[in-house]
């Protein structure tokens, strides 16, 4: 009959659309989709700073917002992002400027030369490329600092390594009114931005350049960084901060870097005013928190959550109690409650499941991982799932740290609650 035809055209075309759903939610592009075509996605989105900090022993909630409501759609995410990014340039970093007036440079398959200017300063730096094998364009990983990052892995995995000199653009040994490099020639010597921060901006001039280079040897969407130690910091706030990185991958970071302030302390890692005087990583305004950093508004966990949904891989070391390998379990467990809240949660991996060795050593468990993570998030190719592997030698519990839990994000449009629709908590009976 027309109606059983009906049904069995209907279950078809339900099949094949089951089919269809199957396959692109399987397709590797969708990896693609995660890193924005822009270095800041939220710079529209209104920000006003708190006048006054409240001192909290926990962390602070990732899901709330400044005006105190906390966010309930996935959508939310793009303008709170924008909210932690404010309060992280102000009391952690420093500020990154947005892209000077000119960027302009060039790349090919050996090098990539950076030339910018703004408000009458010009600087330059160039970095050096190696390509894999094959015809381009390739991905590429931005390796900060030239140590501890197995490049040859990276090359072996089909992404180019990009060489790229920290320095050049943020000197180290400098006094803190007295700041040097590319960032600092245009910005000014006494910027109080730390020199993480202006690395991070450097490797955002060299995205800009790649993206601006038509695309015949690199691609500017399929970028990746990492980088050990002071540059496993540096590499880290690269990934937080731009938003076109598709793969961000520390190691062996330390204080500075991916433990939470808070828990740097009590873990007996590198302390706070250590990190803070040996060189200006951090902005100048974190000075007046080295002894009291429960008086953050912010802390490393919502820097984890800044590179949600993007692929990131955090590598660390539990055998090195000054690494503070407890402190950074703790940042990645509580930012990936973020990454699961946007439905991203295998985006994540934590692993210092690792045998012992020297700080920023060449580990051969990490080179199937690190492979499989540049497949899946910048050559689009592979699928594999993120996971946590957290040494039992330097485990954190999240739960001792946190007294928010992790709301379920709608998918559509924000809905803030109308008076009308929902009825007010009615004053307690038993309160005096
Ligand atoms: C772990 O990163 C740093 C550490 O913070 C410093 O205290 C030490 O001097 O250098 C480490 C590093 O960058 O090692 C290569």
């Amino acid at each position: 009959t027309i109606r059983s035809t009906i049904v069995a055209l209907t279950v078809t075309a339900l099949a094949f659309a089951g089919a269809v759903a199957v396959i692109t939610t399987t397709l590797p592009a969708e990896a693609a989709a995660l890193a924005a075509a822009v270095e800041d996605e939220g710079a529209d989105c209104p920000v006003t700073l708190p006048g006054s900090l409240t001192a909290n022993p926990r962390l602070p909630d990732p899901f709330k917002k400044l005006d105190g409501s906390r966010i309930t759609a996935k959508s939310d995410w793009r303008c709170r992002r924008e909210e932690i990014k404010k309060l992280a340039e102000r009391y952690v970093y420093g500020e990154k400027p947005a892209k000077p007036t000119s960027v302009t440079g060039t790349v090919s398959s050996t090098n990539i030369t950076v030339n910018v200017s703004h408000n009458g300063r010009s600087s330059s730096f160039s970095a050096s490329v190696q390509l894999p094998s094959g015809s381009g364009p390739f991905p590429a990983v931005v390796v900060l600092g030239g140590f501890g990052a197995d490049t040859a892995a990276i090359r072996a995995a089909g992404a180019a390594v990009i060489n790229y000199d920290p320095y050049a653009v943020g000197r180290e040994g400098t006094p803190r009114n007295n700041k040097q490099g590319a960032f600092y020639t245009i910005y000014g010597a006494t910027s109080s931005t730390g020199l993480l921060m202006a690395w991070s901006w450097g490797v955002s001039r060299i995205i800009d350049v790649i993206a601006q280079s038509g695309g015949s040897v690199l691609k500017a969407d399929a970028m990746g960084v990492t980088g050990c130690s002071r540059f496993g910091k540096g590499a880290f706030v690269v990934g937080a901060f731009d938003q076109r990185i598709a793969l961000t991958m520390p190691i062996e970071s330390g204080s500075a870097g991916v433990p939470i302030f808070r828990g740097i302390p009590g873990e007996g890692a590198q302390s706070l005013s250590s990190a803070y005087g040996e060189q200006p990583w951090l902005g100048d305004a974190f000075g007046s928190f080295t002894g009291s950093p429960n008086t953050l508004p912010v802390d490393t966990h919502q820097m984890v959550a800044m590179v949600a949904p993007r692929g990131l891989f955090i590598m660390d070391n539990p055998h090195i109690v000054n690494l503070g390998p407890k402190s950074a379990s703790v940042a990645a467990l509580g930012g990936a409650e973020v990454y699961k809240a946007l439905g991203a949660g295998e985006n994540i991996t934590y692993w210092s499941d690792i045998q012992n060795g020297s700080h920023c050593a060449n580990r051969p468990e990490w080179s199937a991982p690190l492979q499989q993570h540049i497949q899946k998030y910048l050559l689009k190719t592979g699928n594999a799932p993120g996971a946590i592997r957290i040494s039992s030698r330097a485990a954190g519990n999240l739960a001792e740290w946190r007294d928010w839990q992790t709301p379920t994000l709608t998918d559509g449009p924000s809905t803030p609650p109308s008076p009308s629709t929902s009825p007010s908590t009615p004053p307690s009976p038993s309160s005096p």
